[in-house]
């Protein structure tokens, strides 16, 4: 679109839009300073503004993007500004913001900024509050913020919901919350049906084989690096089909807050594990006292795995092959006949390969050998540590081996691929056993938290800039 207003290079520059919100790698300057502490969203970029008098302008374009969950798996998915989730919003209590959306998405949109006491019009519920954005078309959006929180944006169509369109806006309060965090990341958790051999998610199957963390499945998502003794705060957003209880190793934390805002301190109780309800944040509070490579994922243990699809499993080792696709009820785990593991049913369950596919083709695999290689030809997996599956000589006879989704996790290690400062120093062989919705909180002793942070900022420096600009053009309007 001509008319599409552009943010030039200079705005884009965080350090002009985030001023007084830079990141300071000093605790005490942290404490001391009056502004408020910058959110990171690892894996996800900051949306800059420009000012407009005294209105905090953004531009957000809703668009098709290419996103790569995890390395060689780069998926189409829809977001905002090149990626989903969209580039994270921040802004002060009070604030007076104006958000341009720009519609480059083949049909219609609306953005609605769940939680926010706004006037109906800028509520964005199409139909109702607003007529939807034509495809090509610009809505703007102007508010004054009155609220503190975590809160989030999202498209209002609800399948568009499921091609990953939302982005974390964090308001922050007038006063410093209490006590003061020295920490403070946000994730949004979101979850695809994305079958093998298709880069589009079905956004109708219930069936997820594919869980995120900003965008990132495990290994790919970037561990939260904090200080030994840090008061950390971690803000979780979830906008899905699937509650989601996320549970931190190590540590015992106090919920505090919620997609309403601050929650009064009489009511923060310990825990380790939170449930994320669709359509909720939830902030959680600790300090990482316990030094260590802490373990941060989603408990649900479908969603602690990659690419669950029916190529492996016990029926397709022990058979020649088992029927991919079946249709929807069954599919969707409607038995009609047979047992969950029958002939008719097998690996098949609960794995529907979507609305017109059938039963025909069926999907053989090879029996599991102990030093069985893998293809080395296939790029997706070029660069993977080929170890051999620790399994015992009698393992195919035992009842319940393998599992269906069996994971092999030293022989699907990529610690190089994955590789980034922010794992620096972790276990060889860890990426094998990280998968869907986890990362690590990793508790550093002061000299391993700077040797992190100054190879984070080498990279940085061999990068013009951080921001995935993809989708926006570089011109002034
Ligand atoms: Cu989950």
């Amino acid at each position: 679109m001509a008319s599409a207003r552009v943010l030039s290079a200079q705005e884009m520059d965080m350090s002009h839009g985030m001023q007084g919100m830079k990141m300071n790698d000093k605790r005490e300057q942290e404490r001391g300073h009056a502004s408020p502490l910058p959110v990171e969203t690892p894996d996800v970029s900051q949306l800059p503004w420009r000012m407009d008098g005294n209105v905090k302008e953004f531009h957000l374009i809703a668009e098709p993007v290419k996103q790569e969950i995890v390395p060689g798996r780069i998926v189409d998915l829809w977001g905002y500004n090149g990626s989903a989730p969209g580039p994270t919003i921040q802004v002060n209590q009070g604030d007076r913001v104006r958000i341009i959306v720009d519609n480059h998405l083949p049909e219609a949109t609306s953005m609605h900024w769940h939680g926010f006491e706004v006037p109906s019009e800028m509520d964005g519920a199409p139909g109702s509050s607003q007529d939807p954005i034509p495809p090509g078309g610009r809505f703007v959006y102007e508010f004054t913020l009155h609220q503190e929180g975590t809160y989030f944006y999202h498209s209002h169509m609800a399948m568009q919901e499921m091609m990953g369109m939302i982005g974390a806006f964090i308001m922050h309060p007038k006063e410093p919350y209490k006590p003061r965090a020295d920490k403070d990341f946000a994730i949004i958790l979101q979850e695809y049906a994305i079958l093998p051999n298709i880069k589009v998610p079905n956004s109708m199957n219930m069936e997820f084989n594919w869980l995120t963390f900003n965008g990132k499945a495990g290994p790919a998502t970037t561990p939260l690096i904090v200080r030994h003794g840090d008061r950390v705060r971690v803000r979780l957003i979830n906008l899905g089909m699937d509650h989601h209880p996320i549970h931190l190793h190590g540590h015992q934390f106090v919920v505090t807050g919620t997609e309403g805002g601050r929650q009064p301190e009489s009511t923060w109780g310990p825990g380790n594990t939170v449930l994320v309800g669709v359509a909720q944040s939830r902030d959680v509070e600790f300090v990482a006292k316990n030094p260590g490579d802490w373990m941060l994922h989603c408990h649900l243990p479908h969603h602690m795995m990659n690419q669950m699809s029916s190529t492996v499993g016990p029926m397709s080792r022990r058979r020649d092959g088992m029927p991919a696709g079946l249709d929807m009820e069954r599919g969707m785990g409607m038995l009609r006949q047979g047992s969950a593991t029958s002939e008719e049913n097998g690996p098949s369950l609960g794995r529907g390969m979507g609305v017109g596919s059938t039963a025909e083709q069926r999907v053989p695999n090879s029996p599991l050998k102990a030093g069985n290689s893998m293809h080395h030809d296939m790029p997706e997996i070029q660069g993977m540590q080929m170890g051999k599956p620790e399994v015992s000589k009698d393992a195919n006879s035992v009842p319940g081996f393998p599992q269906d989704a069996f994971m092999e996790g030293p022989m699907m290690a990529m610690d190089q691929m994955v590789d980034k400062p922010e794992n620096f120093g972790l276990r060889p062989g860890w990426s094998g056993f990280m998968a869907g919705m986890m990362t690590f909180v990793r508790v550093l002793p002061p000299d391993k938290y700077d040797q992190i942070i100054d190879l984070r900022k080498k990279q940085e420096g061999n990068k013009p800039m951080r921001m995935d600009m993809s989708g926006m053009e570089h011109k002034h309007e």
